[in-house]
């Protein structure tokens, strides 16, 4: 239910360090998502402590949208490295890119989660217009899930219509962004992507603790 980006501030020196953090955030939730800011500030050993400090799902956010052989070797690296998922962008299609990506990603056992819509206002300028073709292809190429906006729940309540229970909707937005901790859930999310909600919170388990509880208390309400 309860993902947590981990975006470390880049200048900001020695704040807690990745295995610390997990420690305490780890019973709260169901997994983590690292992305650029990460790996720059960590690289390639911050993803192996990252592993050795959980068994949860880790998800690598590079959005990757280039040709198929250079997705699909970064896929590769990825899956040495022990990660879960990796997420794409979809407005590059199939042939000669996802087509490639979704082989390499069926070899390794590395999911993959594709980008249907964002968090953004701006998403609504050109990303939003797609949103059926890509879930097209997330279908063609058997994506694990997709991202949709917490920010913007009809998007998901379509997206889940679109897709049935085939696929998991990942929804961040939650908090800094303005969507309120389980409002994404009510809308067919499986789970929501939070960062600095937590990240930034003086006490981010217990900050971690109090999203799931009003996760679970919105949940049960919209459920009735
Ligand atoms: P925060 O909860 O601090 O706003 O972080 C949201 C996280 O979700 C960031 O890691 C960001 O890269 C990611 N994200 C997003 O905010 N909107 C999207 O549409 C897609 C994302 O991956």
């Amino acid at each position: 239910m309860l993902v947590v980006a981990l975006d470390p501030p880049v200048r900001e020196k020695g704040r807690r360090k990745t295995s610390l953090l997990v420690e305490e955030l780890d019973k709260y939730v169901s997994g983590y998502k690292i992305g650029l800011p990460f790996l720059i500030k960590h690289g390639r050993r911050g993803i192996r402590e990252l592993r050795k400090s959980t068994e949860k799902p880790i998800i690598v956010d590079l959005k990757l949208a280039d040709i198929g052989d250079v997705m699909a070797e970064v896929l590769r690296h990825l899956a040495r490295l022990g990660v879960d998922a990796v997420i794409a962008h979809a407005f590059t299609g199939y042939t000669g890119a996802l087509e490639d990506l979704s082989k390499a990603s069926m070899a390794t056992g590395v999911g993959l989660i594709i980008v249907v819509s964002m968090s953004h206002r701006g998403s609504e300028e050109y990303i939003d217009r797609h949103v059926d073709e890509f879930l097209e292809l997330a279908a063609r190429i058997r994506a694990k899930g997709v991202v949709a906006p917490a920010t913007r729940p009809r998007v998901i309540r379509h997206v889940r219509e679109v897709l049935g229970d085939t696929v998991e909707i990942y929804s961040p937005g939650i908090g800094i962004q303005g969507a309120e901790p389980g409002s994404a859930l009510c809308a067919g999310a499986n789970y929501e992507i939070v960062g600095r909600l937590i990240t930034r919170s003086g006490n981010p388990g217990e900050t971690a603790r109090a999203i799931r509880e009003m996760q679970l208390e919105r949940w049960l309400k919209c459920r009735g």
